[in-house]
């Protein structure tokens, strides 16, 4: 029998786990389920924060490093990261304004989030108190904080990913100054050393459908206790969460894409959108960039008209680098969280959510799941209890389809835009560019 796709298997561990919370209080198997099955949900977890440090150093000093013929290229190089990083800031402020008008972590009951806050009282509390005591040192203290004076505690769980970031794109930017003959060993290196990461992500991601069952029916339990009617409100919470994303990436792709693929790219949306469809769809089944780009660079040459020479150098580094939809996803969820805790983030802390959120999609892998892990680096770096993830985890495979669809046509925008900038658009051979 033909095995099922992972995230069929993840939505059908998410609603076991839904409903074997649900039944478990009128069955009696609370304390079961806390004691027998709740541990795997927590192991999950532990493995997304245990990869996502390498994951980071790696994959951002591979990326960074793959940039050396950028300076070849220096022109549409600086063109291309410059409108990446452009989109995916706006991403993530519009995540932040989205998340900040609808506060979905506030429709949990009082008496909910005060449960959320005692649970991991000392987690938030030592946060808060730090992120209360950064405030007191000064304005520039976030910059200073970027610089670790010791890698290796940058790296401890309770270190700074930002720290991590700061080193991964120093060392990246050192490979591209050194010889190249001196750099290559350590390039490769560090591009086996990506693809075994990228392979322990994978293998993360296979156990995910029990993880996310154990996350689920542990959180229901514990949510619901005895009350099995206060479950109900966990999924309602929760459907808010997810509508509040899912009106941010659709106006990545209805408001943001067409403004730009109109105004620099010239080109009718109507054209550019039946021109990526296929891919788009690719994206959304697969959840993974990666394995969407030979569709996406199809598209945007047979039905978008974009030169070669544009899609097989802007296409490849926006797969891997530029991820709008995710760094949407992370600057929502992560104020979700706060918000879920009774955690009121300063305007500096969600600028620093711009910032981490910003980093940590370009340091996310282009594979599923990757935007979870790398929402670790955003939650450690804000102060917002790691254990949070047990929230959102549910809906965020669906999620994942839904932002790996926006991240492809955020880089098929920015390919237009770069094609027609440089001239590089040709009449494709199936539509014609009015
Ligand atoms: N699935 C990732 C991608 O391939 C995005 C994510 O996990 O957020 O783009």
């Amino acid at each position: 029998m033909k095995k099922l796709a992972l995230h069929w298997q993840i939505l059908i561990g998410m609603a076991l786990g839904v409903a074997w919370g649900m039944s478990s209080s009128s069955l009696g198997l609370n304390s079961f389920t806390t004691d027998w099955i709740s541990p795997f949900g927590t192991i999950f977890i532990n493995m997304l924060k245990l990869i996502a440090v390498p994951l980071v150093l790696v994959s951002l000093i591979t990326g960074v490093s793959s940039l050396s013929d950028i300076s070849r290229l220096s022109r549409i190089g600086t063109k291309t990261i410059g409108t990446y990083l452009a989109t995916t800031v706006l991403a993530v402020v519009l995540g932040l304004i989205l998340v900040n008008i609808f506060e979905p972590g506030k429709a949990f009951s009082p008496e909910k989030r005060e449960d959320f806050k005692e649970q991991y009282a000392s987690t938030a509390s030592d946060k808060s108190s730090d992120a209360a005591a950064l405030e007191q040192q000064g304005p520039l203290q976030p910059l200073v904080d970027i610089v670790p004076e010791n890698l290796f505690l940058a790296m401890t769980s309770n270190g700074s990913m930002l720290q991590v970031i700061f080193f991964a794109l120093l060392f990246g930017i050192a490979l591209i100054l050194i010889p190249p003959d001196k750099a290559q060993p350590v390039n490769d290196f560090f591009e086996g050393a990506n693809m075994a990461i990228l392979k322990i992500v994978d293998i993360i991601m296979m156990t995910a459908p029990y993880g996310v069952f154990a996350l689920l029916a542990g959180l229901v339990v514990d949510f619901a206790g005895d009350d099995p009617a206060s479950a109900w409100e966990l999924l309602m919470v929760l459907g808010y969460y997810c509508i509040v994303v899912i009106i941010g990436l659709a106006l990545m792709i209805f408001v943001v894409y067409p403004a730009l693929v109109v105004t620099v790219g010239k080109t009718k949306y109507t054209h550019f959108l039946k021109g990526i469809f296929p891919a788009q769809m690719l994206a959304f089944s697969t959840s993974s960039s990666a394995a969407t780009l030979p569709a996406t660079m199809e598209c945007a040459e047979k039905n978008l008209g974009i030169n070669k020479e544009i899609t097989s150098f802007v296409l490849p580094l926006g797969a891997t680098v530029n991820m709008d939809g995710t760094s949407l996803y992370q600057s929502v969820a992560a104020v979700f969280i706060a918000q879920a805790y009774g955690i009121d983030l300063s305007l500096s802390a969600q600028l620093g959510i711009v910032m981490t959120a910003t980093l940590a999609s370009i340091g996310s892998a282009a594979v599923p799941g990757a935007g979870i892990v790398m929402l670790v680096i955003v939650l450690q770096q804000a102060g917002i209890p790691i254990e949070g993830i047990a929230l959102i985890l549910a809906p965020d495979r669906l999620l994942d389809m839904l932002r790996t669809t926006v991240n492809i046509t955020g880089d098929a925008t920015v390919a237009m835009m770069v094609a027609r900038t440089e001239g590089q658009l040709h009449p494709p051979t199936e539509i014609t560019v009015r």
